[in-house]
């Protein structure tokens, strides 16, 4: 969670710099959802899709910062030649099967390899990641339907950030108990603590248990905030007068620090935190030193 919060922090700088550009979408206050939920996966085989709100999945998936900082950057050594920047992150090879910039497309194709998965015998699980604003699109609904029907192994895990860019959860559905929509299609479906990592590690282990025995398909709304803005640069006036403080005295990382400073002699817990800093720091340097992807090579890797 440390080195999801440290690296988006220096992110936040090289976008300020102008050293990253194009579109970025931070994810703090959200880390404890992907520490937990990729602990309860097994990444040599199951596959996750995140949405453009993916550098922490990457780096929960095991992506090196190094990789992701230099793909940012637009580095030759990124995890994709630096072709696929912020939004449009891939790495397999670490069960992080690729961003989606088209908000909700990532469940169907969740589906499409949990699909795959009922054929191949690799005993995969998917796990499609979206916001709480992705929960009205069709595409999600007919991925959860399809799923359900032929009792796909897929978790759809809501991150309810209560916020579909600038526009509040509220003003969008009736009702703040997302999961609910699960009963329609049969399949069980859940409210966790986002900000707690241990029960979102809970319930998303329960959901793979299932779908590993063929009993198909779960909904877990993880509920948590945002701390930054929708993209670099959101003002968030849309923010009610002290939401942002009330979210920061509850974001998942002081609150683990503080859980665990019960047991853990704070020198420890000081040093782990500057190890994970310093680590962040010389990854980013590393990066920034290496060169640019070569514009001669651009046609390379197209297949249409
Ligand atoms: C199909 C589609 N419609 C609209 C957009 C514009 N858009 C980009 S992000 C976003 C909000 C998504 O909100 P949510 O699913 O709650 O995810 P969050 O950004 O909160 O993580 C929208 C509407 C898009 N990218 N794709």
């Amino acid at each position: 969670m440390l080195r999801i919060r440290f690296f988006e922090e220096e992110v936040s700088r090289l976008r300020a710099e102008g050293s990253i550009v194009g579109s970025v979408h931070l994810c703090n206050g959200q880390e404890a959802i992907y520490a937990g939920a990729s602990a309860a996966l097994d990444l040599s085989r199951d596959a996750v899709f995140p949405t453009y709100r993916g550098h922490g999945w990457t780096l929960a998936c095991g992506v090196p910062p190094y990789a992701l900082f230099a793909e940012l950057l637009g580095r030759q050594t990124g995890v994709n030649g630096g072709r696929g920047g912020s939004a449009y992150l891939t790495a397999p090879e670490y069960g992080m099967y690729g961003e989606n910039s088209i908000v909700g497309a990532g469940a169907p194709i969740a589906a499409g390899a949990a699909l795959a998965a009922t054929f191949d015998g690799s005993g995969r699980i998917a796990l499609a990641a979206f916001g709480d604003g992705a929960l009205n699109q069709g595409a999600v609904h007919e991925a959860m339907n399809f799923a359900a029907v032929r009792d796909l192994p897929v978790i759809f895990l809501v991150e309810n950030n209560h916020y579909s860019e600038l526009t509040p959860i509220a003003s969008m559905v009736r009702g703040d108990r997302l999961f609910k929509r699960a009963s329609a299609y049969g399949m069980p479906g859940g409210q966790v603590d986002g900000n707690d990592p241990t029960a979102v590690r809970d319930a998303v282990a329960r959901a793979v248990e299932r779908a590993r025995r063929g009993q198909g398909p779960a909904l877990i709304e993880a509920v948590t905030q945002r701390i930054v803005g929708h993209y670099i640069g959101d003002a968030q006036h849309y923010r009610p007068p002290g939401e942002l403080e009330t979210a920061l005295a509850d974001e998942p990382i002081s609150r683990l620090l503080a859980t665990l400073r019960e047991t853990i002699p704070y020198a420890e817990l000081d040093a782990l935190t500057e190890r994970v800093r310093d680590e962040i720091a010389d990854a980013s340097a590393l990066a920034r030193a290496d060169p640019p992807a070569d514009p001669s090579t651009v046609l390379e890797h197209l297949y249409a």
